[in-house]
């Protein structure tokens, strides 16, 4: 069994060598753990630095491309290198490295496809109580959407299976990890939470500038996620609230000139009845066609994953250890 650990990378040349020296080179159960790199244009010695620290493997684009291009770079190196576990952790030594151990131990029991590493957000000194409260209450919301209850959503120290990495799919450019754990739970991918600990804060977040930020991004990107599924009720939903609106008005005015005579009094809500009922008929008939257009995303997924499987198989694992040179 081979485990690549992967580091997404923008400008992390002093974070860098404490976060590849905590990393465990030797793992029970595991043959090999190797260091993948992904420099995202980053303007420092980030792929000097991680060359001279030891990273197996280094890939370097030439300008900033977004978190979400480099964890899939990441993604699609490691499974090209034979990786049969893909653990995520960020450049900045938030995480201890030490436990990937913890990380590793229910996928190689085989209890797991996605393992995440719970900060215990509640107890993190360095976090104010908004963002505290926020994390934890936005991580129930977020994984309620996928049917979970994950209580670290936004924890990028996790680990993936190889059959997990192929079958992810991504639109994001951006944070992946609420995306992912709503897929995780609408695919019904197995999730183990373990407690991981964090080293002391290093420097501010490069992805979210204030919490604000954070819960507004976060949660667009669950809601579009959650959309990708579950589309039909999403529009049925809002159809059928506004289907009913104009139902009831509808049989107001029936009432007025029916029982009190005054049918060219409520005009006005004939047309505002008229309208709703068009339109959430409408809503429900978009639904209809987002969720077939769902269903043709299931199944582009599922060839996807395959011919990723076949490309694999026909290329082999790459072994090239390429010095930290670029791939
Ligand atoms: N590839 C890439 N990585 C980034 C970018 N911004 C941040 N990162 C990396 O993503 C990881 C998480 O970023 P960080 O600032 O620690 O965010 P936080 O942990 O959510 O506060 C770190 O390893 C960063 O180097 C980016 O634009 N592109
Ligand atoms: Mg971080």
């Amino acid at each position: 069994m081979k485990l690549i650990v992967q580091i997404p990378c923008l400008n992390e040349e002093e974070t860098l060598p404490a976060t590849i020296a905590d990393i465990p080179r030797e793992i029970e159960g595991l043959e090999r753990v190797e260091i993948l790199i992904i420099d995202d244009g980053s303007t420092d010695r980030t792929a000097e630095v991680a060359r001279e620290c030891g990273a197996d493997h280094i890939v370097r684009f030439p300008q900033n491309r977004g978190l979400g291009h480099a964890f899939k770079a990441g993604f699609d190196n490691a499974l090209r290198l034979g990786a049969d576990i893909i653990i995520n952790t960020d450049g900045d030594n938030q995480y201890f490295g030490g436990d990937i151990r913890e990380l590793v131990k229910p996928i190689l029991a085989g209890r797991a496809d996605l393992v995440i590493g719970d900060r215990r957000t509640g107890d993190i000194g360095h976090f104010s109580f908004l963002k505290r409260t926020l994390q934890t209450f936005g991580s129930r919301v977020i994984s309620r959407l996928g049917g979970l209850d994950i209580p670290d959503v936004a924890s990028g120290f996790r680990a993936y299976t190889r059959e997990t990495a192929l079958k992810i799919s991504m639109f994001t450019d951006f944070d992946h990890t609420a995306e992912h754990v709503v897929q995780a739970g609408q695919d019904g991918w197995a999730v183990v939470v373990v407690p991981i600990r964090t080293n002391p804060k290093a420097r501010e977040s490069r992805l979210f500038s204030n919490v604000g930020e954070f819960v507004l991004k976060s949660g667009s990107i669950s809601l579009r996620t959650y959309a990708r599924y579950k589309a039909l009720k999403i529009f049925a939903a809002f159809g059928v609230v506004t289907f009913a609106v104009g139902v009831a008005l509808g049989l107001r005015f029936l009432y007025y000139l029916l029982f009190a005579g005054q049918g060219d009094l409520h005009i006005q809500s004939v047309i505002l009845s008229a309208v709703l009922l068009l339109a959430g008929f409408q809503m429900f008939l978009t639904g209809i066609v987002a969720d077939l257009i769902a269903t043709n995303r299931m199944l582009l997924e599922d060839s996807l994953t395959r011919i990723k499987k076949i490309e694999l198989a026909q290329t082999g694992p790459a072994e090239r250890n390429t010095g930290g040179g670029r791939q």
